[in-house]
């Protein structure tokens, strides 16, 4: 039984330990993405979690940018509307998400956490497939 005890704490330990990032990982700081759904006839909105990766510290974040990109296969390159930002205790609600084709688009995402700033590119694949849409490229 004791044994047992141990070994439950030490998993614990590890795991409180273990700062893996779930979402997508850049210049090790995480985002975490969650979409309600993802298509490009909605409103595809989203909550946005930014924390360091290292510590798993979720920090206030200063001039956050969000906003939607698509290169085109051509070449060309093109946004949508403005999205809006809403912070509910630093998790911040994206709506007005237009992803206005199918394709591999990118969420720009800037800001500035502390002293660090950052100014990113995750991969949104929005197609007609649900089991590949989402954060990500389209494979
Ligand atoms: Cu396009």
């Amino acid at each position: 039984m004791k044994k047992i005890l141990i070994i439950l704490m030490l998993c614990f330990s590890a795991n409180s330990y273990a700062k893996k990032c779930e979402g997508y990982l850049v210049d090790q700081i995480c985002f975490d993405i969650k979409f309600e759904k993802l298509n490009r006839k909605e409103d595809s909105k989203f909550s946005l979690k930014i924390s360091e990766n290292d510590s798993g510290k979720v920090q206030a974040v200063d001039d956050l940018k969000v906003k939607l990109w698509m290169v085109m296969k051509n070449g060309h390159e093109h946004g949508s509307d403005p999205v809006k930002i809403e912070n509910k205790n630093q998790v911040y609600q994206v709506s007005n998400v237009w992803f206005l084709m199918l394709g591999q688009w990118q969420l720009k995402i800037s800001g500035k956490m502390g002293k660090k700033s950052f100014d990113v590119s995750v991969p949104v694949c929005v197609s007609k497939n649900p089991e590949i849409n989402g954060v990500g490229e389209c494979k």
